[in-house]
């Protein structure tokens, strides 16, 4: 990839919104992204390799668990540090954003949550240095957007549990130390185990020919007759609103990292339009193209002060999961429509890797899909303001 020139927007100064720590946190992931992951985010996409040399950095800059209390390890920052830190982690590539954001709101989060005190002692401090990496399992082969149809289940065997079933697109799964996998007990009711690599029947395959967050290695979990250790149940919530507290963590999180990708696309197709000479002007002088990049700073403008308000609402306790809903979509529509006419700002050059545009892009077709498509995000908007859920 060309040399990592980034130069954040800030159009109607959201910085002056941010509070000191704020952006000390944010500019040192900045600074990160720009050291450790530009330089190698490329050639890793194009291998389709997990970068496993940048655990470290992750964690070094509080990605991994950034709200979790400092006792379990975790760095103690409020909501809008941890969105921050998604939105420059995956303005360097949503990939790498994912890994982070499943280990910290989809593995963490639960354990902190749902877990008991040797739980929380066991696991969070190790999964905050990314000694360990988890991942979780949610969706299976026949239940995507509807989870409450699961299949996989765990029986009472009197001194344990055992689980069998399989879960698919799980991100992560292929080098996970753990998986937190959602399960129905006999009586159908929907639980959180924590399974360790290594238990017997326990297998994680690797998902191959992905055209899209090839940086972040995705597989399957199966379980065969799995012994679970009954200390391994996340004993303190249960049932479909259990993980799905876990998802709106997750949600709030691509809110802000799909700014991160925009910005990324933005940034670079401005700076290009001012240098590409066509017909003896910098293109950035066509107004086709000025209008391409006044809609695009004018669309991260409004996803950014959308997003700042989540982030206030958050650190409340008062954001709703709709709105969190609205704010996915918003942004991660936002970013696909940005990546696509950046794209076509760097013509030919804009199908290169020289560029990070086209990765985006590729990988966005992901992001609108994971965490809830962009159909059932809309449908949780209807619901919320028709009190009618037209899901089923
Ligand atoms: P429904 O009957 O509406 O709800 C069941 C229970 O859950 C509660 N609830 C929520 N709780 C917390 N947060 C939310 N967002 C919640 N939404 C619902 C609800 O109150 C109820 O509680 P209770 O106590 O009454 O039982 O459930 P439903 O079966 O009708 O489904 C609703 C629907 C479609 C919105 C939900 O299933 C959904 O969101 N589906 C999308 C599935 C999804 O997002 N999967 C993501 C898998 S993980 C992933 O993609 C990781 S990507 C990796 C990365 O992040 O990088
Ligand atoms: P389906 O649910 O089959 O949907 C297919 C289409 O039908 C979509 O367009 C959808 O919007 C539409 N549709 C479905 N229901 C309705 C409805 N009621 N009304 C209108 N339209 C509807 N899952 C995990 O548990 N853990 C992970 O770590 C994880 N990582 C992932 C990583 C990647 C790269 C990807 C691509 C997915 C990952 N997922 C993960 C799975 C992801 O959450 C699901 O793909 C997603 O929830 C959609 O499920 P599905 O693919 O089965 O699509």
């Amino acid at each position: 990839m060309a040399q990592d020139l980034f130069q954040a927007p800030d159009y109607y100064q959201l910085d002056e919104l941010l509070s000191d720590e704020h952006k000390l946190v944010r500019d040192a992931a900045r600074e990160w992204v720009k050291r450790e992951v530009s330089p190698i985010i490329e050639d890793a996409a194009q291998k389709a390799e997990f970068p496993t040399q940048i655990i470290n950095g992750l964690a070094n800059i509080g990605a991994f668990g950034p709200y979790i209390p400092e006792e379990y390890g975790g760095a103690g920052l409020d909501q809008m540090s941890y969105g921050l830190i998604m939105q420059e982690i995956e303005r360097g590539d949503s990939g790498v954003r994912s890994t982070a954001s499943v280990q910290s709101s989809l593995v963490m989060y639960p354990i902190w949550k749902f877990g008991s005190e040797e739980q929380k002692q066991k696991y969070l401090p190790k999964l905050a240095s990314g000694e360990f990496m988890g991942c979780f399992g949610l969706t299976e082969p026949n239940h995507g957007s509807n989870p409450g149809g699961m299949e996989t289940k765990f029986k009472d065997m009197g001194d344990h549990y055992l689980l069998n079933g399989a879960k698919l697109w799980i991100s992560n799964s292929p080098f996970a130390d753990i998986a937190v996998v959602w399960a129905k007990n006999e009586e159908g009711r929907i639980h959180g185990l924590i399974v360790e690599r290594g238990m017997e029947g326990f297998s994680t395959p690797e998902t191959y020919n992905k055209w899209s967050l090839r940086a972040s290695a995705t597989g399957e979990l199966i379980f065969d007759n799995v012994k679970i250790p009954k200390e391994n149940l996340l004993p303190n919530k249960s049932g479909l609103g259990a993980p799905l507290l876990c998802l709106d963590s997750a949600r709030y999180g691509i809110a802000w990292g799909a700014i991160g990708a925009a910005m990324d696309c933005y940034d670079t197709a401005l700076r290009y339009s001012k240098e590409r000479i066509q017909f003896g002007k910098p293109i950035a002088s066509f107004q086709l193209q000025q209008k391409k990049l006044a809609e695009m700073i004018t669309e991260i403008t409004k996803a950014q002060f959308l997003t700042w308000r989540l982030g206030a609402l958050r650190n409340e306790d008062r954001a709703t999961s709709a709105q969190i809903s609205m704010a996915k979509r918003n942004n991660v529509e936002m970013a696909l429509n940005i990546a696509r006419e950046a794209r076509q700002i760097l013509g030919a050059m804009g199908i290169t890797g020289d560029y990070s545009i086209m990765r985006h892009m590729m990988n966005l077709e992901s992001v609108i899909t994971y965490e809830g498509t962009h159909d059932i995000h809309l449908l949780i908007t209807g619901m919320d303001i028709t009190g009618i859920a037209a899901f089923k």
